[in-house]
């Protein structure tokens, strides 16, 4: 097969607009997992990685968090296209390395998006930027890790930040905040700041555990599945085969969504033979395209009607619960005018949900990203937990609650201690086992990290893996204060953009991926993960690595930790690289619910996590039981002539990466730059389908952000609201546009307006363009070609 060009930009003159499909998957799913694979790997990397991803002895996939079912229940492929793509994405047999570098200045490299930046393959060497240098140029590891240790001891602890995307193993992030603490800050920000920060803040208060309460056997035997504000055909694909498999089984189920997906209308599970020549099973029964953010409404008036049905489970709320007396009576006022117009909804398709519900003796509650990127997200988790509670639909079989969360081991790395505001029990069990004192005091988030930077109150800034200046809100903000600091370091497998927007001097250190076999300290290592229903189970990759210069997370781990803290430390950094077993042990001591850690996630299949609520109804909040609580339904209003924009992922990229241009379940092929419209909205709004438009953002301080040239696209959803793709609308979202209680970016709900786009740049269009006017200052034009 042609190997694919890596020169490729992205030219929106080239997007093409088509229906979108009615269903997800089907034999196109295995057509495009097996191009992208074997154009990526070759027949023979492909035939040796896609027949170990997600087997019992083989390794994790490392795209979304969703579960494995049990060894014994696995087919030979367990995969999706979206696990295809990102094992082909990594396992790529581009490369670069010093040469690529000489050859691009950094000034060239930032103006090109993340698409052609992770296209350029593999980094196969450490690379630095020296202060005032124009290249990236090759490092040794030993004068990087000098370099950081130089940099590190110089400041303060609490002026460092430590980041972490979802990917790194526990074994890794155990190391990394053990590092953090014992060097002495809990600056720990991570990736689920942005993603379900709001699910766990909200958890947490009124069940005492800020993880969900399902396996995936409750899925399979619910009566009921309600799935709020996730794309699960695109995000999660394996979960559809749970769906069909509960369908089977007699479940309905209601997804709760502004726009119309594919993959919650119907799936063609491509691995039987109705799914490859028949329609496919039909998977919502009832399909409330509700308005953005009114969830929280809809979800009270569900409780208000079950509770006047007498559809409550009094026995649970009486044994189990506090609170119920005040929810009951806040409900019994609801104001039904209030929901209507926060959900769009009406009247009869609420009584309707309400029926399927109160007939439902397990009912599980699945949500991702459409619930917890809202300015009243963890009002809106608690709301999902009061009704919940109402049914007793925790602590039993098929019913639950199922935060579904995003990258691979995202929950796992917060299970090992990656979290700016650590829990007491947490810190005093690492100073009991460990011998230090760790600092107390709480760290930086996400948003606190850039504010930090940009104040200057921050000077180095380290990132194992991910891509912070993409990912995070307010690009500009954003990349202002990475610019700010004395050094940024990666630790990465793909260039993106946080390499091109860098500190006065920055490194860039390459991992080994999870595909990939991990030889450190000279025997093969394996590594553990936690899949989002807090099942732990190890992985080890088969691919000889993309270079003999990469090193694994663990290793860098312990080697900054040296260089940082001195050979002479009392942590056995050494022992812990040269055998992760010995970090495994280190976990059964520290982390709780990890006794016997080693052998536990060494059986075949792994283990499971305790969760007391799911366990044995047992809730470990400030009351030992579950909270209802009570929260005010607030109306988005939107003024005339604005939109609420959410910010969503095609079916062709893993957050910033981009694979490719292909968001086909919404009829969007070759280009990015669409903004989707109810079609009654364009004509109100004065335009017509295919014309190009500004979006732009105004704020309550006077500031104001802009993105130009996006395409007007209709598309099947509630009037007022407006939907593109992430990351090229995140220069919009003000830094302090944050959920209340959890401080996530409100990605999901930015007021816009949009203008005709006089750019009428057809042609390439950087990602980087955008305009942002503070609200104390002129007016400020940031073009590609003046950022570096
Ligand atoms: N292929 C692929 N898989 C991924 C990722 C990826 O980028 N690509 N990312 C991973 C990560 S980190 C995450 S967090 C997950 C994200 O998984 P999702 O949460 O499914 O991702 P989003 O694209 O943000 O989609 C959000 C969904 O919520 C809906 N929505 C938006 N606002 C509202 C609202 O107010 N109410 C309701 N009810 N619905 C709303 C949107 O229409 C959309 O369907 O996926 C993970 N898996
Ligand atoms: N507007 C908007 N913004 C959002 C969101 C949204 O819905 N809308 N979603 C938010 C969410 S839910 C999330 S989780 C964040 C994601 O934020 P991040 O996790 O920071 O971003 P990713 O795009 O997943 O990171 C990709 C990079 O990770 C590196 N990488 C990949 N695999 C490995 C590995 O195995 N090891 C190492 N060391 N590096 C690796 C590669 O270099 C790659 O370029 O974005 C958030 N931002
Ligand atoms: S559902 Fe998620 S974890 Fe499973 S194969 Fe697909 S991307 Fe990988
Ligand atoms: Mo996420």
């Amino acid at each position: 097969m042609a190997r694919r060009s890596r020169q490729r930009e992205i030219d929106e003159a080239d997007v093409e607009v088509g229906a979108p499909q009615d269903h997800a998957a089907g034999p196109t799913a295995v057509a495009v997992s097996m191009k992208r694979a074997i154009g990526h790997m070759g027949v023979k990397r492909t035939a040796q990685t896609l027949l170990r991803l997600n087997q019992a002895d083989g390794f994790d996939c490392q795209g979304c968090a969703w579960p494995d079912p049990s060894p014994d229940h696995r087919h030979t492929a367990e995969f999706c296209e979206n696990g295809a793509k990102a094992v082909a994405d990594e396992a790529t047999r581009d490369l670069i390395g010093r040469e690529f570098f000489a050859q691009h200045p950094v000034a060239e490299l930032a103006e090109h998006t993340d698409y052609w930046l992770n296209q350029q393959g593999r980094i196969t060497e450490p690379m630095v930027l020296r202060a005032g240098g124009t290249h990236y140029e090759p490092i040794t590891w030993g004068d990087a890790f000098a370099t950081i240790g130089r940099h590190l001891t110089a400041i303060e602890p609490d002026q460092a930040v430590f980041y972490t995307s979802g990917k790194t193993s526990n074994e890794a992030a155990f190391l990394y905040q053990l590092f953090a603490r014992a060097y002495g800050t809990n600056n720990l920000p991570d990736c689920s700041n942005m993603c379900h920060e709001s699910t766990s803040v909200g958890l947490a208060e009124v069940i005492g555990i800020g993880k969900g309460s399902v396996s995936l056997e409750d899925v399979h035997r619910a009566e009921l599945i309600v799935i709020l504000g996730q794309n699960p055909g695109t995000n999660h694909p394996r979960m559809l085969s749970a769906l069909e498999e509960a369908k089977g089984n007699g479940a309905r189920i209601v997804a709760v969504n502004p726009l119309k997906e594919a993959g919650l209308v119907r799936f063609k599970n491509p691995q039987n033979v109705r799914g490859v020549v028949g329609h496919g099973t039909g998977l919502a029964d009832r399909y409330l395209q509700i308005r953005s953010n009114g969830d929280l409404a809809l979800l009270q008036a569900l409780g208000a009607l079950l509770i006047e049905r007498g559809a409550v489970d009094r026995d649970f709320v009486e044994r189990h619960t506090t609170g119920f007396e005040e929810y009951a009576a806040a409900l019994a006022d609801l104001d039904w005018d209030k929901v209507l117009r926060s959900t769009g909804l009406t009247r009869a398709e609420i009584e309707d949900t309400a029926d399927l519900l109160a007939a439902s003796e397990r009912t599980v509650f699945c949500w991702a990203m459409g619930i917890t990127q809202h300015h009243n997200a963890v009002a809106t988790v608690k709301e999902i937990a009061n009704l919940a509670f109402l049914q007793g639909n925790i602590g039993k079989p098929g019913a639950g609650l199922c935060p579904v969360r995003g990258h691979s081991n995202v929950q796992g790395d917060r299970t090992m201690g990656i979290w700016e505001r650590p829990p007491g029990h947490f810190l005093d069990s690492l100073q009991r086992e460990l011998g230090f004192d760790p600092p107390r005091e709480h760290g930086y988030d996400a948003v606190a990290a850039i504010r930090a930077l940009r104040d200057g109150d921050a000077k180095v800034f380290i990132g194992m893996g991910g891509n912070f200046v993409s990912a995070a809100p307010d690009t500009s903000v954003t990349e202002e204060a990475m610019r700010a600091a004395d050094l940024t370091v990666h630790v990465s497998t793909k260039l993106n953009r946080s390499h091109v927007v860098h500190g006065r001097e920055a490194l860039i250190l390459p991992a080994l991926g999870r595909s990939e076999r991990d030889l450190t300290g000279g025997r093969v290592q394996r590594v553990s993960v936690e899949d989002s229903m807090s099942a732990v189970h190890t992985s080890h990759g088969p691919l000889k690595p993309a270079s003999p210069y990469l090193r694994s997370e663990v290793d860098i781990v312990c080697s900054i930790a040296e260089a940082t803290l001195g050979q002479g430390h009392h942590l056995p950094w050494a022992a812990y690289r040269a055998d992760y077993a010995e970090v495994r042990r280190t976990i059964a001591k520290v982390v709780p619910g990890c006794a016997s850690y080693d052998e536990k996630a060494s059986q075949p299949g792994g283990f499971v996590l305790p969760h007391p609520p799911r366990d044995t109804r047992t809730f470990p909040t400030k009351l030992d039981k579950a909270i209802f609580t009570v929260s005010p339904v607030e109306v988005l209003e939107v003024p005339p002539g604005k939109l609420v924009l959410q910010t969503i992922r095609s079916h062709d990229q893993f957050n910033t990466t981009i694979y490719g241009l292909s968001d086909r379940y919404r009829g969007i092929e070759n280009g990015r730059r669409v903004i989707f419209l109810h079609p009654d909205d364009i004509t109100a709004l004065g335009f017509a389908e295919g014309d190009l438009v500004d979006i732009i953002s105004e704020w309550e301080d006077g500031s104001v952000r802009q993105v130009p040239t996006f395409r007007v696209v209709s598309y099947d959803q509630p009037r007022g609201c407006a939907a593109a793709y992430y990351p090229e609308t995140n220069p919009l979202i003000a830094l302090d546009h944050t959920a209340e209680g959890s401080n996530q970016p409100a990605y999901k709900s930015i007021i816009v307006r949009l203008t005709p786009s006089d750019g009428g740049s057809t042609g390439v269009v950087s990602t980087l363009a955008s305009t942002y006017t503070r609200g104390d200052e002129a007016k400020r034009t940031v073009e590609p070609d003046q950022l570096s």
